[in-house]
């Protein structure tokens, strides 16, 4: 992703939060949030661009165009800070509890002269809402748990930003003379779905240097700590990063110890301790005489312990040790091993970017399928038809003729609704190569209906996906209630695979989910549910939730063969 397109798209979301919150009309509001999502999620990046350019972004007209050319020539939205200075800072803090709209923050500032989120919990402790028009017991329950929510999240970042940031520090390390060696580890290196910091370790004689660097790097907005070792900062997002520097022969002990887990470490100290050996940041070493034994690679450091070198994202001690001791890792899933995305969206639905977009940027990743799943009419916010579908088919035959080496799937995602029906009879499904079923309403049913929800859906001999399993927003809304297991089970029993969503704010099934269902023997599916061309490159994250989850290639369809894929996608078809 361009940094400067999320800055700009962060900025006109606000802008619109701001409007909202001070009355402004519904339509303008609802201009600035496609606006947003459309930049965030525009394939160049905005900050080079000139305003006649700008305006060719779709969704991007030319008040928008003029303000965002205005922030990269000065620095400033004035039209922001305008609407900012009319807003107290306090309702700005409480539309930050993922549950709770700008009207309603608004409306708790001026009635209760609320204006911390400390100070709202509180109000609802000492019940002073239950005296408040328009805030009834679901209102205060939907608030309750956006505040639970948001303290869950703790300041922890989803891992896209990490590991953005993280390699882009990685990348500056690299350019200082007498870098031998620079990673990142911690839980970006592992792949958590967030983060609390980044860990950032380096190699090289003299620390210097390196520290000099890293603190004055421009993401820079606080220098926490600083030392020869160490020197932990702030960016300007308010994430904290940790730079190590070690000497380079120290390089794969400091590296094992500080990609972690704890969990993990207390493991392999230890084994050590069972040899006789200690093991430390700074090396192996014999318990007794101290003497050094191995600390240059991760690789040796393992060996030496009588384990194979194992991949971070099982490092969380679930079983991986053991699993090491048996010579039974997994051979993990990896992005080169899948061959197409088969859940994307484009603008005839509420992708940003056009299906021709869409296919060209999928087969310059050198997928040999890719599947575009648009919205069914059910969503009826994307105004969805059987005309606008059979057109699109008939766009993707087109472009199957021109297009050799990559064959484009036709395919939607459907809704499920409360009783697990799916839009569209029979006879129009069956001309999809492909559909996916989605939970997008009714998020809240008792445990025993959505359960049968998800079993009905699995059973529907079109459905081959279900898609966002769980429906869960990192921060912002919770996985829906069902007995997981039961409905694991039905993935195995009718053939039908569960997405690991890829996108960072879901990353749905999580990795703890994967462990369960690959228990029932169900196949899975990593998909981006890419909005725009740039969110195709969200894969990595799949993966790397997919490895935190056991899986090997052949567990994911989309690792297979076109052919063995279709046999999976229809084979319920005929039976
Ligand atoms: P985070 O930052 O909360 O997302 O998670 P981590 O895993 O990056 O944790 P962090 O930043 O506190 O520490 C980085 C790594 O350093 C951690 O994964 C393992 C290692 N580490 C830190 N403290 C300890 C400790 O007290 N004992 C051991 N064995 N390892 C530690
Ligand atoms: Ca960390
Ligand atoms: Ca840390
Ligand atoms: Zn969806």
């Amino acid at each position: 992703m361009v940094r400067s397109n999320d800055e700009v798209g962060a900025l006109l979301q606000e802008y619109a939060d701001l409007l909202s919150i001070t009355g402004g009309e519904a339509f303008k509001v609802r201009v600035y949030e496609k606006a947003a999502r459309a930049v965030s999620g525009h394939h160049q990046d905005v900050s080079t661009l000139a305003a006649s350019e700008l305006r060719q972004i779709p969704n991007v007209g030319k008040s928008i165009a003029d303000k965002i050319a205005e922030y990269f020539r000065s620095g400033r939205m004035p039209a922001i800070e305008e609407l900012r200075a009319k807003v107290p800072a306090g309702v700005r803090e409480l539309t930050t509890i993922p549950t709770l709209g700008p009207k309603k923050a608004l409306q708790l500032h001026e009635r209760l002269g609320v204006s911390s989120v400390d100070q709202l919990q509180a109000a609802i402790e000492t019940e002073k809402l239950r005296d408040l028009k328009g805030f009834g017991p679901k209102t205060e329950e939907n608030i309750r748990h956006g505040i639970a929510l948001a303290q869950q999240a703790g300041g922890r970042v989803h891992l896209d930003v990490a590991t953005e940031l993280a390699e882009e520090v990685v990348a500056q390390l690299h350019q200082v003379t007498g870098c031998a060696d620079c990673t990142y580890a911690g839980s970006v290196r592992r792949m958590r779905e967030t983060v609390g910091d980044i860990d950032i370790l380096a190699a090289a004689e003299d620390s210097a240097p390196l520290m000099e660097k890293f603190a004055g790097l421009p993401i820079v907005s606080e220098v926490i700590a600083r030392g020869g070792t160490k020197t932990s900062v702030r960016t300007t997002q308010g994430l904290q990063v940790d730079l190590r520097v070690v000497a380079p022969t120290a390089w794969g002990a400091a590296l094992q110890y500080f990609t972690g887990s704890k969990a993990h470490n207390i493991r392999t100290r230890e084994i050590a301790q069972r040899r006789k050996l200690k093991l430390s940041e700074y090396g192996l070493f014999h318990a007794e005489s101290g003497e050094l034994i191995v600390s240059r690679t991760e690789d040796e450091v393992y060996a030496r312990l009588g384990l194979p070198w194992i991949p971070p994202p099982l490092r969380e001690d679930r079983g991986e040790i053991d699993a090491a001791l048996a010579g039974e890792l997994p051979e993990l899933v990896t992005e080169k091993d899948i061959r197409g995305d088969l859940h994307t969206h484009t603008t005839l639905t509420d992708g940003v970017s056009t299906l021709d977009d869409m296919v060209h940027a999928a087969a310059r990743r050198g997928y040999a399928y890719y599947a575009i799943t648009d919205h069914a009419p059910n969503l009826s916010m994307q105004r969805m038809s059987d005309e606008k579908m059979l057109e699109q088919r008939e766009a993707v035959r087109r472009l199957n003729k021109t297009r050799r080496r990559m064959r484009v799937l036709h395919g939607t995602e459907l809704n499920i609704d409360p009783d697990g029906e799916v839009d569209w009879p029979p006879e129009f499904l069956a001309g999809f190569d492909l559909c996916i079923a989605s939970v997008h309403s009714h998020f809240d049913q008792p445990r025993r209906d959505m359960t049968r929800r998800l079993v009905r859906a699995c059973e529907n001999p079109y459905v081959s996906i279900i898609g966002h399993p769980t429906t869960r927003q990192l921060g912002r809304r919770p996985p829906v209630d069902a007995d997981l297991d039961e409905v694991f089970a039905a993935c195995a029993r009718t053939a039908t695979a569960l997405e690991i969503n890829a996108y960072p704010d879901r990353l749905d099934l999580s990795d703890d989910d994967i462990l369960r269902a690959r228990r029932h023997g169900v196949k899975f599916a990593i998909n981006t549910d890419a909005h725009a061309t740039v969110h195709l490159g969200y894969l990595r994250y799949g993966v790397g939730t997919a490895q935190r989850g056991w899986l090997t290639a052949d567990e994911v369809i989309n690792t297979w063969p076109l052919r063995r894929l279709r046999t999976f996608l229809h084979k319920n078809r005929h039976t």
